[in-house]
């Protein structure tokens, strides 16, 4: 209904634009009023150039000022400082080219506009010009494109050197799993065909595969600070994409092949929350919550930060709300974290302590809850 009345509202304003512009139009019949510029015109149109210029120099300068704390904090991830400065220094290029040549667009636009009696020179081509304009964009997008290439096979280089972490994220709609490669590191097979819900088997596993029994599937991705970790992506049903903005990655997931992703975490997570930029984010929203909070509203509780796995594919109608907490921890933490965690042989297979089934029977509600 207010939508309605706004647009109703709105076309009455304009209606009535319209015709005061009428009522203008009449009232000035004894001007010229001929459809040819003239100088005047001209120069009145030379001048809203120079206005539309500081315009979006303004708003250039505005979103940098209003917007710019919305930008991620550093890089918690080894290979995150390059890429940072990869898109740092291609931004700088972009911004100071579009500065410069829309000034100059501009400036010859006003100094160039139409004169009576002033005519175009018209020369066919400068040698020389075309040079300076061809090599100038042709030195720097090599320069650009080379280094991209060189850090871009540097980050992709998905190897076993340093004796990584492995882990399997896991997508479905719409939800991540994480699967831990267990003592051997080795992930056991794997395959949409062989999930069984009713054992909880619920990412497919290959009950016959030695390397299956010890992998431990968890809801909440724990990662030791330090530490290189492979991950091997599966999806269950349509294409996703595993976002880890704070670590500078993503991969996308796809139906029926394994994609890969390694980084290095650098910060734990306790670290990153003292890092002045996640700080002064978290205290921005615990303001905003707390104004939710004496209103009585929803989602008021008090925000802590924490990294976050997200899926970016819009992959249906929950996508919003695919995510997983990361947690950075140390070595120590982490180890004694999984050595809490059961294991598939434990949980699916049966083997060893057999009460611990109800643990995943949780697991399995959860993911059948979406
Ligand atoms: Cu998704």
């Amino acid at each position: 209904m207010t939508t309605l009345l706004t647009l109703v509202v709105l076309a009455l304003v304009a209606i009535a634009i319209w015709q005061m512009t009428k009522i203008f139009e009449l009232s000035q019949l004894k001007a010229e009023n001929s459809q040819i510029a003239n100088d005047s015109d001209n120069k009145t149109n030379g001048y809203l150039l120079f206005a539309f210029l500081i315009f979006i120099y303004g708003i250039t300068i505005f979103s940098f000022w209003n917007y710019g704390k919305y930008l991620l904090p550093e890089a918690a991830s080894e290979h995150g400082s390059d890429y940072d400065s990869l898109m740092l220094v291609s931004m700088v290029i972009i911004f100071i080219v579009q500065t410069l040549t829309q000034a100059l667009l501009h400036y010859f636009g006003y100094k160039y506009r139409g004169v009576k009696g002033r005519k175009a020179l018209f020369f066919a081509d400068n040698d020389r010009l075309e040079f300076i304009w061809t090599i100038i964009p042709v030195i720097v997008l090599a320069g650009l494109i080379l280094w991209g290439l060189y850090t871009w096979t540097n980050i992709m280089d998905v190897n076993d050197e340093d004796d990584p972490i492995v882990v399997e994220l896991y997508a479905q709609q719409f939800n991540w799993t994480a699967r831990y490669a267990g003592d051997d590191n080795v992930l056991g097979k794997a395959n949409v065909r062989m999930i069984d819900i009713n054992k909880a088997n619920v990412l497919g596993l290959d009950e016959s595969d030695t390397y299956a029994a010890d992998d431990i599937i968890v809801k909440e991705l724990h990662l030791p600070v330090g530490r290189k970790v492979n991950f091997k992506m599966r999806s269950q049903d349509v294409l996703h994409s595993a976002y880890m903005p704070h670590f500078r990655a993503q991969m996308n997931c796809v139906p029926g092949m394994i994609t890969e992703f390694s980084f290095t975490p650098i910060y734990t997570t306790e670290e990153m929350r003292q890092n002045p930029d996640v700080a002064a984010k978290v205290k921005r929203t615990n303001e905003i919550r707390a104004e939710r909070a004496a209103k009585g509203e929803d989602n008021s509780d008090p925000w802590e930060f924490d990294y976050v796995l997200l899926c970016n594919k819009i992959c249906g109608k929950s996508h919003y709300n695919m995510q997983m907490k990361i947690i950075v921890e140390t070595q120590e933490e982490y180890d004694a974290w999984i050595a809490e965690q059961k294991t598939f042989g434990q949980n699916v297979m049966g083997q060893a302590d057999a009460g611990s089934a109800n643990d995943f029977g949780k697991l399995e509600t959860a993911t059948a809850s979406h």
